[in-house]
């Protein structure tokens, strides 16, 4: 009996060896994290896009529901803006490759313009539901 108890004790020690160094292995397994994306400067396809190609808005008149934000996407290399005639909003410069996007949250027509190139023209239109 003496010689089944040491046996028995020699397994609960070993056993316990091994959930040590199993549970110290944890932290490792954890720390293994994806490699982070590069950052996104391309349009999210999810989103209402309007892309500026070629000195032109496309679509030059974008439909919308009100709540909805709109991308706006220069493909260009040239730098664009994307100004409101009513001034409700102003993306700033955007380089070739740059996203601005911006929520319309009132329903209306938005007619804007490139300040750079004011012949640049199109026009948001915001209807009061989601489509
Ligand atoms: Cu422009």
């Amino acid at each position: 009996m003496k010689y089944i108890s040491y046996l028995l004790q020699g397994l609960a020690s070993t056993i316990l060896v091994i959930v040590f160094s199993l549970s110290s292995c944890t932290p490792n397994r954890q720390s293994v994290t994806p490699t982070p994306q590069p950052q996104e400067i391309t349009a999210n396809t999810a989103n209402p896009t309007v892309k500026i190609v070629n000195f032109k808005y496309l679509p030059s008149n974008f439909k919308i529901g009100a709540g909805e934000t709109v991308q706006f996407v220069n493909q260009d290399e040239e730098p664009h803006t994307i100004i409101a005639k009513d001034g409700s909003f102003d993306s700033k410069g955007l380089d070739g490759d740059q996203v601005w996007k911006h929520t319309f949250t009132q329903p209306g027509t938005f007619p804007y313009l490139c300040s750079i190139h004011p012949y640049m023209q199109g026009t948001i239109t915001v209807n009061t539901s989601k489509k």
